[in-house]
């Protein structure tokens, strides 16, 4: 392969709605599809890389929306790439912060697609561009979130029984905070000590709740606690964490998304956990520049999701086969929360474990026709 071989002819971005098996619930609302933005990358020796950047619920998980992401692409990070040597990873990464302050899902995308395009022409999975694989699976978690504590049970008593899942995280913070206790003590009494549970409270709580309430939580069987104040409380996260005292765990998610936020709650020993996510950080290569934060300050870390599809659950896969095993399970189950999926074979799951993907690329072949049906343009649809 010549030097030209390696030029980005053509960068294309759609957003596809795909409709989930059931409600999700958050504490900020609930949802009844994913609309995840996929972008395709053609370079001149005709490989084609894929990328995705989910969101939740329109702009309310954070400032970016499926309608954001997608004209960030169109109009500033592709042209910023376009006719350049997809190689050079790290500088279209510099190329993308100049041309665009903040949305770091776009840039993840776009970046995603660089990488997948140039590990299918070297003819190698991602992972071994990322640094090399240390970890073969990792325990898998289900989120139950249909708001009701009996449906919620007997879906972890399915769940457990294919084999699939015995780590399970609530959303929590909708209801008033003793409801949520009450909901968290039912399902903990049904699962009667055959799975771990988490929480995640999506920044519902202020410090006072949390205070009153993460020690209730600990005491019906909770024992990792996903942001449960605002992103900005650092100072209540930091207090919520060094008062459990380590009976439980406290993880940052929507604190947690630049290298320097990173940083700053590591020095401060502000959490333990750092949930890591491809979107958020704003790409693969920033992915392991977070996590090689926690490895520095002996914090763990959790393979999150934004409930993607399979591509861009395998291409977050692909970042957490490299990282260190300081982890606590991933998350990665978005293919599985929706109707149908955009490739051809989802990534295994086994004995409660996903089986980390090999390549080439991220070791996953893209159904152009189901993005063809699923694409929003074609089918009319409007945001959510
Ligand atoms: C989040 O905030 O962690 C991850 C799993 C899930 O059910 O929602 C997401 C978002
Ligand atoms: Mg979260």
């Amino acid at each position: 392969l010549d030097d030209a071989s390696w030029r980005i002819e053509r960068i294309h971005a759609r957003i596809v709605d795909i409709p989930t098996i059931r409600p999700h619930k958050f504490s900020f609302g609930a949802i009844n599809r994913q609309s995840p933005v996929i972008v395709q990358l053609w370079l001149a020796n005709g490989a084609c890389g894929y990328g995705e950047a989910a969101t939740i619920g329109g702009p309310s998980w954070n400032e970016e929306s499926p309608e954001t992401i997608l004209h960030a692409i169109q109009n500033y990070l592709a042209p910023a790439v376009a006719g350049a040597d997809a190689r050079r990873f790290a500088e279209h990464v510099q190329r993308f912060d100049a041309v665009c302050k903040g949305n770091a899902f776009a840039k993840s995308a776009v970046e995603m697609a660089l990488i997948d395009a140039v590990a299918r022409s070297l003819g190698v999975p991602v992972w071994q561009l990322l640094g090399g694989k240390r970890i073969e699976r990792l325990p898998l978690a289900w989120t139950l979130a249909s708001g009701d504590s009996q449906r919620d049970l007997e879906e972890a008593e399915q769940m457990m029984q294919a084999r699939r899942h015995r780590l399970f995280k609530l959303k929590i913070g909708a209801r008033s905070p003793a409801d949520d206790v009450a909901h968290v003590t039912r399902i903990a009494r049904g699962l009667d000590g055959r799975a771990s549970m988490t929480v995640d409270v999506n920044q519902a709580w202020d410090g006072n709740t949390a205070r009153q309430f993460l020690p209730q939580l600990v005491e019906a069987g909770v024992t990792l606690i996903e942001q449960p104040v605002a992103k900005w409380d650092v100072q209540a996260l930091r207090e919520v964490t060094q008062s459990l005292g380590g009976a439980a765990l406290i993880m940052a998610d929507e604190t947690v998304c630049s290298a320097q936020d990173a940083f700053m709650l590591a020095s401060q020993r502000a959490c333990h956990v750092f949930s890591l996510k491809v979107a958020k950080h704003g790409g693969l290569l920033r992915t392991r520049e977070v996590a090689a934060v926690a490895q520095a300050a002996g914090l763990g870390w959790y393979g999150g999701t934004m409930l993607e599809t399979s591509l861009g659950s395998a291409a977050s896969a692909h970042v957490f086969a490299t990282l260190s095993d300081q982890h606590h399970g991933c998350e990665l189950f978005g293919p599985q929360l929706l109707v149908d999926d955009i490739v051809e074979q989802p990534m295994a799951v086994r004995d409660f474990e996903l089986e980390l993907p090999d390549g080439p690329g991220f070791g996953v072949v893209v159904d152009e026709k189901r993005l063809d049906r699923f694409d929003r343009a074609r089918q009319g649809l409007t945001p959510a």
